[in-house]
């Protein structure tokens, strides 16, 4: 009988042992199932601003994101897209605080994800009229504005957007701005087929406290069209954009319209606060970034000081910050200047490129764009795109884009067209703007060149008087190598000459002799060592072949001060490796290189020169040589070819570079 017992014992036991097992293996593969659908990537989207948090250095970059790929709505029925299951819970998601989803409810959660690409299951659970902090400075809340501010039609174009984030964005606005401020509300259907978009909305809004219109689009034609056919039936004075998944916050609305009332000529935006896509709560975003866009035209944050030049006060912190980008969703604008300003590109579809061509429109047209640090608005930032992109996304993605460009951009359309994956010369050909192009005549707008001269000095393009190609280490054994150390051994004068601009002209005689002795195959190209976009964070470098690559960031583009850059706003830098918390950074990127490609700054340690008698590049203040050698990276051991700056040595092989240059412009 007592072994009977034993046995049975170990049995449950096994049992129990195997039972949970099971469910951990279980628990183990929807979560790696969850981290696929979320983590694949393809085409650019819009990036989001970084939290404000403290960081070690001043100057960083931002985050983009990626848009998955695969079919969107994968094993979802008509009913889970028509579903609505909002269910607000008392003090749920109150002043921006995040929502925990009940492990019963993970399961369910993770499913719907895809739907919106956020947490549908968050949303339903926050009322719609849940509390937010008072993100605004004190200076900001202390801000009195006059009683009398132009009135303002706020509106909101969406596509299958989820009924609890709608209507908390429609909430937000009603209950966050002054009624006598606030028209009326505009809300333009971009032909949703979620059924509870349809009778249920109408309904809905015919309820609330301020005048809130419905209309729909005929056919499915993108955030253009449908903000343009909002825009027609607008009444206020002004008129204020938002996306769909918006929440905005206290004291939003006044600094926009007062800053119009200001300068009718100014297209004011919002600072740009993040709502988790995750689990909703709401995060507030640095006040004094401002944005531009790559060499592929995809919106950026950056974050190194700008003047205030909104301000006749240099000090005023309340001040907007005049900025050469706008992110496109959050801005308000006069109605009647809108209109005077050629609205929007009526051509564009579905998503993209509109916010570009606004952004250059504006400013070479003799508008201002500004970014009030005194209105918070919050926005769902997604990584991937839940509806579909009629026409193909790189398709109408691309085409947005070459519109903007051949309109706008003079001779840089080439450059952007030469160098953005899935755009081609041939890009220009297929659009027609000649309705554009009259408006631009019409206008008296500015050159481009003033635009990024004037409005966006800092910029990373190139320009007449840089140089744009390639770094090539010159190892003396190659053709090009040879030709390129010789030429410039025998130009007279070399020897006494410093100057960038110098070298780039000297170069730019040979440049399609030194172009054709290439060999992709032996020569070798200075370049991030890692293969990621050096976007974030620190780069070291080292040298690989030539090849190329569309968007890689072998490209470098050298201002006559002395200014290596490259794509997504990166320059060469020199980092001290024993700096107090410098050093961490560095062995963090786990190599033991002292030369790193991180934001651009105005900054001595960016600064460089070239010595076309020597071939070397030195960092100016240091007078250290840019130097190819051998390194033991830290985290795997191995040795590896890294790019550092030592003592310079005229007859060392590994401190010579070449300077390629690469087409741009016609
Ligand atoms: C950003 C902008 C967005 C727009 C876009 C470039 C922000 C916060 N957002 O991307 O406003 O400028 O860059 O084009 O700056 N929509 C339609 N029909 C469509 C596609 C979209 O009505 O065919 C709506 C959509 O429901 C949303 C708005 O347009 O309300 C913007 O779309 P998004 O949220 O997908 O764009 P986002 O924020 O990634
Ligand atoms: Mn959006």
């Amino acid at each position: 009988m007592g072994l009977r017992f034993q046995q049975l014992k170990k049995l449950w036991l096994l049992y129990l042992f195997l039972l949970f097992f099971a469910f951990f293996m279980f628990a183990i593969s929807i979560n790696l199932y969850v981290s696929s659908i979320q983590n694949s990537d393809a085409q650019p989207r819009h990036p989001k601003p970084p939290p404000k948090r403290r960081s070690l250095w001043p100057y960083k970059n931002i985050v983009a994101h990626y848009i998955g790929k695969g079919d969107i709505f994968g094993n979802m029925t008509a009913d889970d897209y028509n579903i609505n299951q909002f269910e607000p819970k008392q003090g749920e998601g109150a002043d921006g605080r995040p929502v925990i989803i009940p492990p019963r409810d993970r399961f369910r959660m993770q499913r719907f994800f895809k739907l919106n690409s956020f947490n549908i299951l968050a949303s339903d659970r926050i009322p719609l009229n849940r509390t937010l902090k008072d993100y605004r400075t004190t200076e900001c809340r202390d801000k009195r504005y006059a009683n009398k501010l132009p009135t303002t039609s706020v509106i909101i174009v969406f596509h299958n957007e989820a009924w609890s984030v709608l209507l908390r964005t429609i909430t937000s606005v009603i209950n966050r701005s002054p009624r006598h401020l606030l028209k009326e509300v505009i809300l333009v259907d971009d032909a949703s087929d979620r059924s509870f978009l349809k009778r249920q909305l109408e309904a809905y809004i015919q309820v609330l406290a301020v005048p809130t219109r419905l209309y729909r689009m005929k056919e499915r034609s993108g955030l253009v069209p449908a903000r343009l056919l909002g825009a027609q039936h607008a009444r206020g004075d002004v008129l204020t954009f938002l996306d769909a998944h918006c929440e905005c916050s206290r004291g939003w609305l006044e600094p926009l319209l007062a800053r119009i009332q200001e300068s009718r000529k100014v297209v004011i935006c919002p600072v740009i606060d993040i709502i988790s896509d995750d689990n909703f709560s709401y995060t507030k975003t640095f006040e004094n970034h401002w944005g531009a866009f790559n060499w592929q035209l995809s919106f950026r944050w950056f974050s190194t000081n700008r003047k205030r030049q909104a301000s006749a006060k240099p000090k005023d912190s309340t001040a907007p910050t005049a900025t050469p980008g706008m992110a496109g969703g959050l801005f308000a604008i006069d109605r009647e200047y809108f209109y005077e300003m050629g609205a929007y590109d009526s051509e564009m579809r579905i998503w993209g490129g509109e916010n570009v061509e606004m952004s250059f429109r504006i400013w070479q047209c003799g508008g201002r764009i500004e970014i009030s640090p005194c209105s918070h608005v919050g926005h769902i930032f997604r990584s991937s795109t839940p509806y579909t992109f009629p026409g193909g996304m790189s398709e109408v993605l691309t085409a947005n884009l070459a519109r903007a460009a051949t309109v706008w951009m003079d001779d840089w359309q080439y450059f952007v067209m030469l160098y953005t994956a899935g755009l081609s010369l041939g890009a220009r050909d297929k659009v027609n703007v000649t309705e554009r192009l009259a408006l631009r005549e019409k206008l008296q707008c500015k050159p481009f060149a003033w635009y990024l001269e004037n409005i966006w000095p800092e910029h990373f393009f190139p320009a007449p008087d840089r140089f744009f190609g390639k770094i090539i280490w010159l190892d003396g054994e190659t053709e090009c190598a040879q030709a390129y150390s010789n030429y410039m051994k025998n130009l007279p004068g070399r020897a006494l000459s410093r100057e960038w601009k110098r070298a780039f002209d000297e170069i730019e005689n040979k440049a399609e002799e030194f172009m054709s002795l290439i060999d992709l195959e032996r020569d070798k190209c200075l370049r991030p060592l890692n293969n990621e976009t050096p976007r974030t964070s620190l780069h070291p470098l080292t040298v690989g072949d030539c090849t190329s690559h569309s968007q890689s960031m072998d490209m470098f583009v050298i201002t006559p001060r002395g200014q290596i850059m490259t794509n997504e706003n990166v320059c060469l830098t020199y980092r001290p490796p024993k700096q107090g918390s410098l050093k961490l950074l560095v062995s963090r990127n786990a190599t033991t290189s002292n030369v790193m490609l991180m934001q651009c700054a105005i900054e001595t340690s960016q600064l460089w020169t070239y010595d076309m008698d020597t071939q070397q590049i030195s960092h100016r203040e240091s007078k250290l040589c840019l130097t190819l050698k051998s390194a033991t990276n830290a985290r795997t051991q191995k040795t590896e070819k890294v790019v550092l700056i030592t003592d310079c040595n005229f007859k060392d092989i590994t401190q010579k570079w070449g300077l390629i240059p690469l087409p741009w412009r016609m």
